[in-house]
């Protein structure tokens, strides 16, 4: 029923397969191995950083042995340890506060639709909150995912303080004794400081009424943007205190090495994994099960 990476990552394990393959074919040098592995993991999207990191650790290790089937266990056990393990989030205290932000069109709505409805399936009453007040629409948006998933939407009115949208919200929860609050928020891009210091002051605003919220605050990145979204992503971890990483859209690209340059990087977990448009496209990232199907 629900996604799962490994569904999710086709494409990129298609663009992957071969070059591996061919990496590791039989009689070839330990050096040809390893400059055919730079490549793959470049054309992946691991970046620059990662990917000779990778590789400086593979020539270290393969001193002593270097057969094709030891390197490619050495690259497995080599990306597992670059992913951070995520928290797990299997049974979250309540009331629990979540916040998606990120850039314009990256798959926020659609992903805090998906969060609230996995919850929601896992037994957890839940409330959205619309609180793009920004882009026409998009309290609508968020509002037809409510009523398509029964789950209730507190939303403003278009030009509203998104940080009065937040408090109505976090009052309703606490009124309603509802357990899961996840906040959509307006797309912004990372260079507008206003709308930066915006998602501070629903960061306050959340605090102030409940303890320790937001809880939780994902970032919300298009997969198929892979590594040009880390700049983007820095500014983003400076303002907002990001928990996390929601990977959207991974379904659709061949880009799925990137997970590798934004989570060494920016030293953020990916939490979950976009993998379509519906409410149940969505599988929790798991650093084991992403290196599996990346590889195999
Ligand atoms: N294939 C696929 N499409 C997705 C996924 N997540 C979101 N989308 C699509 O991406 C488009 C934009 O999604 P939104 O959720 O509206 O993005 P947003 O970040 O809220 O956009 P703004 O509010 O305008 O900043 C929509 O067409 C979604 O259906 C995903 O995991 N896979
Ligand atoms: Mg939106």
């Amino acid at each position: 029923m629900w996604g799962n990476i490994r569904q999710a990552l086709s494409r990129t394990r298609e663009a992957l397969r071969l070059r591996l393959a061919e990496a590791f074919r039989t009689g070839r040098s330990r050096d040809e191995i390893l400059e055919a592995l730079e490549e793959t993991l470049l054309l992946a999207d691991a970046g620059p950083a990662v990917t000779s990191g990778i590789i400086d650790n593979l020539r270290r290790r393969s001193q002593k042995t270097d057969s094709p089937e030891a390197l490619a266990g050495m690259l497995r056990e080599e990306i597992r340890a670059l992913l951070p393990v995520s928290p797990d989030r299997t049974s979250l205290p309540a009331p629990f506060v979540m916040m998606v932000v990120g850039a314009n069109g990256g798959g926020k709505t659609t992903s805090a639709a998906k969060l609230a409805y996995h919850f929601k399936s896992r037994g957890r009453s839940v409330l959205l909150a619309a609180a793009d007040t920004f882009r026409a629409a998009a309290p609508e948006q968020t509002e037809l995912w409510g009523r398509k998933l029964g789950i209730p939407v507190i939303r403003g009115q278009h030009g509203a303080d998104p940080a009065s949208v937040v408090f109505d919200a976090v009052q309703s929860l606490k009124a309603r004794g509802l357990q899961i609050l996840v906040i959509d928020t307006a797309g912004r891009l990372h260079t507008n400081h206003n709308l930066m210091q915006e998602l501070d002051k629903i960061r306050r605003v959340a605090a102030r009424e409940i303890p320790g919220a937001p809880h939780e605050t994902l970032l919300v990145l298009d997969a198929a943007v892979g590594r040009n979204s880390l700049a983007q992503a820095r500014e983003f971890l400076r303002f907002s205190g990001l928990t996390g990483v929601f990977l959207a859209k991974m379904d659709g690209t061949a880009k799925g090495g990137s997970v590798l340059g934004i989570a060494a990087e920016l030293n953020l977990p990916i939490a979950y994994v976009g993998t379509g448009e519906g409410e149940e496209d969505l599988a929790e990232f798991s650093p084991e099960d992403f290196t599996d199907a990346l590889l195999s």
